[in-house]
Formats: C-alpha cells, sequence, structure tokens
C-alpha cells in the first residue's frame, strides 16, 4: 500500500470546469492499494479557495470526512496573470466544511519528513506548492519516496499558440523547473499520453444511471464538460464525445506503473522565452552526450486496462 499525499486544483462541481482532478480523487479513495492521507490544494483549475471548498466536499460525498484537506498556493511564484480566465470562484456557494489549519507547503513538508522514505506525493494541478515545500525542506526531496505529476508533454506538443505548454506547467513554470531540478525521484505523466485515455459520453451516461454516491454526480458534470469542451475545440474530433481523464491516469502511475510505459529523461522547463514559455523539452538520452535524467516520463499507456480499472474502481465509490 503506498501512503499518498494528492495536490490538487480540483475543479468537479463548478459548470464549466474540468472535471478529471474529482475522478483522480475518488480514484485515489477507491484504491485500495493507496493510502490517500493528506489532500492539498491550489490555484489553477479553479481559483484555491473554490478549490479547496469543493475537494472537502466531495470527499465528504464519498464518506471521507476522516481525510485533511490543506489550503495551498493562491497563484504562481511569478506573473499572478498567467491563469486569468479560469471560471469564478464557487467558494463561497459550496457549504463545505472548512479547511484544515495551516498552508498546504508547510503541511506537505511536514507530513512526508514525519516518514521519511514512505510517502509518495502526486501534483495534479500546478506545482507551485511543491515547489514551495522543496524549498522549505532542504532535506525533503531525498525523503519522499517519489513524486508524481500530471503535467508537460513530452513526444508532441499542444498544438496551441496560445497555451504552448501543457497547462499545469505553463501556468507555473518556475515552480515546474524547481521541482525537475530538485533531485527527487520524479514521474512525470504527459498531457500526449494523457490524451490517449478518454471518458465518453456513454460512460458517463451509465455513471449517471449507476450505484453509488459518485457516478450520478460525476456523470452529470461530465456530460456538461464534454459538451463545453466540444464548443470550444469545434476542430477536435476527439473532444466532440469524449473529454481525457489526465490526473486519473496520474493516480494509476502510483499504484499500477506498469499500466504505462516509462523511459528516463531530461526534461527542461522553458522560462524565458516569451513565445515558449511554460513549453517542456525532453532528451531522450539517445546520443553520445546525452545529459543525465531527472525523471522518468510517460511514453505510452495500456488505454483498455487502465480505463477498467478505472472504470471499475469508480464503480465502488
Ligand atoms: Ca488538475
Amino acid at each position: 500500500v503506498s501512503r499518498l499525499v494528492l495536490d490538487t486544483d480540483l475543479a468537479l462541481g463548478s459548470p464549466g470546469s474540468e472535471i478529471d482532478d474529482g475522478f483522480a480523487l475518488a480514484l485515489a479513495v477507491a484504491d485500495r492499494d493507496l493510502d490517500l492521507e493528506l489532500v492539498t490544494t491550489v490555484h489553477g483549475n479553479i481559483d484555491v479557495a473554490s478549490a479547496t471548498a469543493l475537494t472537502g466536499e466531495l470527499l465528504d460525498r464519498l464518506g471521507r470526512t476522516d481525510i485533511p484537506v490543506v489550503r495551498g498556493a493562491a497563484a504562481p511564484l511569478l506573473r499572478p496573470g498567467a491563469a486569468d480566465g479560469v471560471p469564478p470562484r464557487v467558494a463561497d456557494l459550496v457549504a463545505a466544511r472548512p479547511p484544515a489549519p495551516g498552508y498546504a507547503a508547510v503541511e506537505i513538508a511536514r507530513h512526508v519528513m514525519s516518514a521519511p522514505g514512505e510517502v509518495t506525493l502526486l501534483a495534479v494541478g500546478p506545482l507551485t506548492n511543491v515547489a514551495v515545500a522543496l524549498a522549505l525542506e532542504p532535506d525533503l526531496a531525498h525523503a519522499v519516496r517519489q513524486i508524481v505529476l500530471m503535467g508537460g508533454v513530452y513526444t508532441r506538443g499542444t498544438n496551441q499558440h496560445g497555451m504552448p505548454g501543457e497547462f499545469n506547467v505553463w501556468v507555473d513554470p518556475e515552480a515546474a523547473a524547481a521541482v525537475f531540478a530538485s533531485g527527487a525521484p520524479v514521474r512525470a505523466v504527459g498531457l500526449d499520453v494523457t490524451l490517449q485515455v478518454r471518458l465518453t459520453r456513454q460512460h458517463a451516461e451509465a455513471m449517471r444511471s449507476g450505484p453509488g454516491r459518485f457516478g450520478p454526480y460525476a456523470g452529470d458534470c461530465t456530460l456538461a464538460w464534454i459538451d463545453h469542451m466540444r464548443e470550444r475545440h469545434p476542430g477536435d474530433p476527439d473532444a466532440a464525445d469524449s473529454c481525457a481523464m489526465h490526473d486519473p491516469l496520474a493516480v494509476a502511475a502510483v499504484s499500477h506503473p506498469e499500466l504505462l510505459t516509462w523511459r528516463p529523461a531530461r526534461v527542461h522547463v522553458v522560462t524565458d522565452s516569451q513565445a515558449a514559455r511554460g513549453m517542456t523539452v525532453a532528451d531522450l538520452l539517445t546520443t553520445a552526450d546525452a545529459p543525465e535524467a531527472n525523471c522518468q516520463i510517460a511514453v505510452g499507456v495500456d488505454v483498455p486496462r487502465f480505463m477498467s480499472y478505472l472504470t471499475d474502481h469508480l464503480s465502488r465509490v
């Protein structure tokens, strides 16, 4: 069983917002190979107050009132405007439990240092909290069992001028650069792989009419999100009837890494270019003068096995 801290920019429950963090949280609760001990929140898909309220509400819905939620960074390390355009705050509308006291970066550092070598940190939002925790506690990079992150895009691009890097890295590139430079064991699950695992309208409809605490709620949100993405990406046929399960794939990378194909790589985050800020450059170490690896990146996924793992587990919560 892997002891786990989850850092998330959860927005499931806010209309028109990304849903995959909520699926990742439910999957981490459902998977008996994971022991989710602490959830921390970060700005990203939504403002951090709303992410915190929605995370507490979802954990309560899942019957896990025992798992503390600690609020984290409200803005990236630099350039606070990077994620402008996120949906309006919903924190005031959600009747959630108040967050546990403290700040995410402090509690991440405290939790990992309380059991050196045992706790995995799973980061599925911008990496601000993780970078601050690494800066607060110099021994954290060696004490953490591993950092698994959903972020970056390694074997292709986003093919979007306005967002040349994958969202989580693009929103706070300096934080991502600090994580890759930290010396911690890092596994990165990038957009090029997560786009391959997709929840369809049929999946969502089955969840909506199925049993459990999560399915009926999340099924409705998923159908609204697919509609929203279809409007925003009229040139992408995949977006018409399905949506990517980015963050849940990073959960699988913790408990079932064999579902993905991994390669050692040297990842560099571009921070010093106006046009390419937030892009990731992955050296796959194929040249005679290759640099040293600083992480493992996912380069493939067994789609049918992952989707079975996801849907089987979500039907239990
Ligand atoms: Ca996320």
